[in-house]
């Protein structure tokens, strides 16, 4: 049996569509979910979308219509979204469904019986917009740290003991040096938790939007409790609850990755990791919090309505082009400020330019002057040969590594290091001259080429899956030739086969403005 890997998103908010934000998220996970599959692990790739508490409910009574029908309408566009993006999860949670009501009220249960819950009342500022709660303190100007508005709230509410977690925090994280990347994050989180913790109010007594406690229906959960055990209830859990499972439950708990945007990491290194240890349940192996998508400076948000539409984006440039430039303008956990113009000059240099050309070029020499069948590697490679050949092999681990610091620009741009070489390559070994003079090593030459490519294609499928297989379609790869393990020297291109008149992949975007 392959080993697991448990990867999420963090579920959205479905207080109105999805913007470039959420659709960078899921396809970071996307990406490592799809390397994973290559590289041999049963993955289980989570996402999905977060439906209680009073952002919603708003949200709802603006567009006039209730709850759940509103709550109904706007997963929907989340769940097109996985669709029309080819994200691969393989489920979708709703915290509106039953398993999941199951899940939030075992957990209070359970918090509750261990005695870390108590009733109490809740005196300070709140932030609809960030379902958070803030002290006088950490207000600014009148407002929340982040420049949400704050109102005043006071009502009875149960406590979660937060405080009593402070020394089992950061003794779990002195343990655990890679809990959260990137560092610089980590140690904002360490600081934070080492200021001292203030019990956590988890109930709201004003409202009926949410899951109610299970032994005091006056109150419904905190919605962030609630959202946060979705990451149990997708696995199963509780196993006696309605979609209870055991076994998946232990294959796949604790989760090995929650990414999420830096904006909600407190709540998932310090919060969740105190709910679980309170709970008795093992903790998550990896938090990883990347930066944000700004426009003009500003962060794109649904609130701030300066949003940017990943499907108007794939459909005026293409899908995989998007997916490329998300993943490689901005090294990823930094913030990076959205540009077109950024977006074509990718698109056209290291996609037309740089991997389309060597591939249409490649190709269509082996077309016309290989009568269009794949040539055979030389017996005895020369330098040249053998220089681009291990630079290719070498590419696996030195993609694994970056993938699993979550460092996709890296991984890409040590891909693109090999399609450079590769140019070069070509550019010296001049296999158009050769075809009269030496048709032979012309062969030879494109041959080489031709099963650089092919490890290339089969590195760059969980970035551009679509234009990935049509690389390898073009180079005739079995479609079982096209995991990690035929790559690295491990197999070689077979040659022999008939390849058909190959079509550029990557087409340049011509501006027409
Ligand atoms: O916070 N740049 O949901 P949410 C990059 N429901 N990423 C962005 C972004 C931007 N401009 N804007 C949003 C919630 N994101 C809670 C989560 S999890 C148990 C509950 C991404 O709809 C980023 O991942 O506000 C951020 O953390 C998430 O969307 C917030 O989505």
């Amino acid at each position: 049996m392959s080993k697991s890997y448990y990867i999420t998103t963090p579920i959205y908010y479905v207080n109105d569509k999805p913007h470039i934000g959420h659709a960078y998220t899921t396809l970071a996970c996307d990406v490592l979910a799809r390397f994973k599959r290559l590289d041999g692990y049963d993955v289980t790739f989570l996402t999905g979308t977060d439906e209680h508490g009073q952002k919603v409910e708003k949200a709802a009574e603006v567009a006039g219509l209730t709850p759940q029908i509103f709550t109904d309408q706007v997963s929907q566009n989340f769940q097109d979204l996985t669709k029309s993006m080819d994200f691969s999860n393989d489920d979708f949670i709703r915290t509106t469904e039953e398993r999941h009501k199951a899940a939030c009220q075992e957990i209070w249960s359970i918090l509750e019986k261990n005695g870390h819950i108590t009733l109490g009342k809740y005196e300070g500022w709140y932030s609809v917009r960030d379902e958070a709660f803030y002290t006088e303190t950490e207000l600014v100007d009148g407002k929340a740290p982040t420049g949400a508005p704050v109102e005043w709230v006071e009502e009875p509410s149960y406590f979660f003991n937060l405080s009593a977690w402070q020394v089992k925090l950061l003794e779990f994280y002195e343990q655990n040096p890679r809990f959260v990347g990137p560092e610089s994050r980590f140690n904002e989180v360490k600081s934070f938790v080492k200021g001292g913790l203030r019990d956590l109010s988890i109930s709201r007594a004003s409202f009926k939007w949410g899951v109610s406690v299970p032994s005091d229906d006056n109150h419904v959960m905190y919605v962030w409790l609630d959202a946060l055990t979705n990451y149990l209830t997708a696995t199963g859990w509780p196993v006696n609850g309605p979609a209870g499972e055991a076994k998946k439950h232990s294959r796949l708990w604790p989760a090995d990755l929650h990414m999420v945007g830096k904006d909600i990491l407190r709540f998932h290194a310090v919060y969740w990791p105190a709910f679980l240890m309170a709970a008795d349940l093992p903790l998550p192996t990896r938090v990883y919090a990347h930066g944000w998508w700004t426009n003009n400076g500003q962060k794109i948000s649904k609130s701030l309505g300066n949003a940017i539409d990943p499907n108007q984006l794939a459909k005026n440039y293409g899908l995989d082009q998007t997916r490329y430039f998300l993943m490689r303008e901005v090294p990823f956990g930094n913030d990076g400020d959205f540009s077109i113009k950024a977006m074509v000059q990718r698109m056209n240099g290291d996609l037309s330019n740089d991997l389309g050309n060597l591939s249409q070029r490649v190709l269509s020499m082996i077309f016309k002057n290989c009568d269009g069948i794949m040539p055979a590697l030389p017996i005895n490679l020369t330098n040249e040969d053998k220089a681009l050949l291990t630079s290719a092999d070498a590419l696996l681990e030195k993609v694994r590594q970056h993938i699993n610091n979550q460092a996709f620009h890296e991984a890409l741009r040590v891909i693109w290091q090999v399609v450079s070489q590769a140019n070069r390559y070509v550019d010296s070994v001049a296999p158009w001259a050769l075809k009269k003079t030496d048709p032979l090593r012309m062969a030879e030459v494109l041959a080489v080429l031709a099963e650089t490519i092919r490890q290339i294609g089969i590195l760059v499928q969980p970035i551009m899956p679509r234009s990935a297989a049509k690389i390898l379609d073009q180079l005739v790869v079995d479609s079982d030739e096209r995991d990690f393990s035929v790559i690295g020297g491990a197999a070689r291109l077979a040659n022999g086969q008939k390849i058909i008149k190959p079509e550029p992949i990557f087409p340049r975007y011509l501006d027409e403005s």
